[in-house]
């Protein structure tokens, strides 16, 4: 479908720290209504090209400076033939450490475009723009909903805009995740995948992980950068951009949902945006389970009462429960519900400490 915002997945490859340059060109990027994916930085080719295939990017763009970067486009090229994916697109630029003649051998080997030192935003843009724009046709009907790549594609058609009848939706727990902006909702995610991981080796992880679009159509979908755990062969995640509904879902969610549910997942977990006081972002019957994280920067007590979340939560986290002032926001929050709802659990957590017992409890309580 026309119109829909060029989307890309941008990285630093592995053993490079160097995240300036992609971090200044992603925000122009989002600023010019390109939709980023971002991955961060010290990332291998299996990463990237697991994120395109499942982003279902038309291109992934690398900043590269230590070296290497020869070697390293190559093999991310031939990682999205060998993944059915060939025709993503590669690009990049790595400033003075990759020379013209290194560019052109690049080019004989994959890659589209190295932009070299001196490149303006302009013609980047413009080349992202003209060359990756595209039309996505709809995979076969005959693509089993659990074929990871139809699964994909399915959602960028949704996203921009088609109506595919979904399968009839399988028995697998859907657990929705929100909270504020800032609590450590994909920090959570992450450990939860990590432990959920562990316990179950044979079982498979559905993720869509929401982030807002801006008023100029971009969006930058930056939750992989957090994950690290959840970058696993046995963890489908979706990057999905708000694209101008409120409230802390995309107006595609629910159809996606729908296909995720089909996929073969033993778990379904669904990320929203950060929200506010007001928002319940998960209509009747989207989740099995509604989660909130709250951290301790809620401000004064008297905010709870105004947090409609606290009431339709099935169970509220109270994280980085190391952080001054938590030991009065676990207090705080648990006489709030105590008010209305004595039995909710309230669970404290570090959910960037590896193996937290909280993050364990919470697992329970999801998957028992
Ligand atoms: C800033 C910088 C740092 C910062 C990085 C901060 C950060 N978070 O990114 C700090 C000080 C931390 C740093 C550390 C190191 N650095 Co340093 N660093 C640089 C420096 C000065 C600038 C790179 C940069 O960001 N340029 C700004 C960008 C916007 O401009 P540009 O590079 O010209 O790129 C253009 C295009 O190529 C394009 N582009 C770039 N990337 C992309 C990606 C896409 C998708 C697109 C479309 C376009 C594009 O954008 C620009 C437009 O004109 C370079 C030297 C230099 N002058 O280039 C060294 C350099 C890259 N660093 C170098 C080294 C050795 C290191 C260290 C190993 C030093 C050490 N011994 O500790 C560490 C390693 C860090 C790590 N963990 O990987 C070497 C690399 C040598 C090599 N590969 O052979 C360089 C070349 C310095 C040198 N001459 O020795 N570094």
């Amino acid at each position: 479908m026309t119109g829909a915002p060029v989307r890309v997945l941008t990285a630093v490859p592995l053993c490079d720290g160097h995240d300036s340059a992609i971090t200044t060109i992603n925000l122009e990027f989002i600023r010019q209504g390109i939709e980023v994916v971002y991955l961060g930085y010290h990332r291998s080719v299996a990463d990237i090209v697991r994120a395109a295939v499942q982003e279902d990017v038309a291109a992934v763009g690398l900043s590269s400076y230590n070296g290497g970067h020869i070697e390293f486009f190559r093999e991310v090229a031939q990682g999205f033939r060998s993944a059915g994916r060939p025709e993503i697109g590669l690009f990049g630029g790595g400033g003075g450490t990759i020379t013209p003649t290194d560019a052109a051998r690049m080019h004989d080997e994959g890659t589209d475009r190295i932009f070299l030192p001196g490149s303006t935003f302009d013609e980047m843009i413009g080349y992202v723009r003209s060359r990756y724009a595209r039309n996505v046709a709809e995979p076969s009907a005959e693509a089993p909903p659990d074929d990871w790549l139809a699964l994909a594609r399915r959602i960028t058609c949704l996203e921009d805009g088609a109506a595919l009848t979904p399968p009839p939706r399988e028995k697998v727990p859907v657990v929705g995740i929100t909270g504020p902006g800032g609590a450590g909702k994909t920090t959570l995610i992450d450990e939860l995948a990590r432990q959920y991981l562990e316990r179950n080796p044979n079982h498979r992880i559905g993720i869509l992980s929401h982030d807002p679009s801006t008023l100029q159509a971009g969006a930058l979908l930056g939750d992989r950068a957090t994950m690290v755990y959840a970058q696993d062969d046995r963890v489908f995640l979706r990057s999905m951009a708000t694209r101008g509904q409120q409230g802390g879902l995309s107006p595609a969610t629910v159809p996606a949902l729908a296909w995720m549910t089909a996929a073969g997942f033993d778990l379904v977990l669904v990320e929203t945006v950060g929200i506010g006081q007001e928002a319940l972002p998960f209509p009747n019957g989207m989740v099995d389970r509604r989660v909130l994280v709250m951290n301790t920067d809620y401000g004064a007590r008297l905010q709870l009462q105004k947090i409609l979340m606290l009431e339709a939560a099935d169970v509220v986290v109270a994280n980085k429960h190391d952080r001054p002032g938590r030991a009065t926001a676990e207090a705080e929050i648990r006489r709030h519900l105590d008010g209305f709802a004595p039995d909710k659990p309230l669970i404290p957590t570090i959910a960037s400490r590896h193996a937290d017992a909280g993050v364990t409890r919470l697992l329970e309580f999801l998957s028992p």
